[in-house]
């Protein structure tokens, strides 16, 4: 059988990102909110996900995110704002948001879509809308986030915290009932 992997090229967090995400976490936490919390160690804003890929595409895919990544400079985003995916009443993602140089992530999401957009088991239909993920929802958590909106803005008006964006990296994900591992297949440096 033809293997396939579960793909998505993602910006990884800096420590102080990380810190950042652990902090927002265990403020969450303290309240007694329930959620699939993500590890910190992992946390990441994704650029574009792929979902399954033949492994035999892989070396195609990888030079094709070389490309996309030919000639864009690092560039400087801040981990800034909170909030969640799809309603503030129907809360399935929490997240922090990003400021800074928007235009050139901006960019760089464009030129990932133009050179490895056709490596992506489907189309983008949504918007894109830069976020790293702290926790999802499962439905039986809705009752134990009370307040949320309020501790939402709480942690978006914290100070925000320098993210230098340095480097694009493909990762793989497996799925456990643990939560998901992901892999770093292939780094690719800006600049
Ligand atoms: P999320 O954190 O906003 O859910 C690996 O699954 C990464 O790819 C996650 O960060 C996830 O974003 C992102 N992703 C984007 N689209 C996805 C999809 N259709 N299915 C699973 N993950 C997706």
């Amino acid at each position: 059988m033809r293997e396939e992997w579960r793909l998505f090229a993602a910006l990884s967090l800096p420590e102080s990102g990380r810190e950042r995400v652990a902090a927002a976490i265990a403020h969450l936490q303290a309240r007694g909110y329930r959620a699939k919390w993500v590890d910190p160690a992992d946390s990441h804003l994704t650029v574009r996900f792929f979902g399954s890929v033949a492994t035999d595409a892989v070396p195609n895919l990888v030079a094709a995110l070389q490309a996309s990544v030919r000639g864009v400079q690092p560039f400087l985003l801040r981990v800034a704002g909170a909030g969640v995916f799809p309603h503030p009443e129907r809360p399935r993602v929490l997240w922090l948001g990003v400021d800074g140089h928007l235009p050139a992530l901006l960019e760089l999401v464009e030129r990932v879509e133009l050179h490895a957009g056709n490596f992506a088991e489907a189309s983008e239909t949504r918007r894109f809308h830069p976020h790293i993920t702290l926790a999802r929802v499962r439905p039986e958590d809705l009752g134990t986030l009370r307040g949320l909106p309020q501790e939402l803005q709480r942690l978006g008006r914290l100070p925000p915290v320098a993210f230098p964006v340095e480097r694009l990296t493909l990762y793989r994900s497996e799925l456990f009932r643990s939560g998901p591992r992901y892999t770093v297949i292939e780094e690719f440096p800006l600049g």
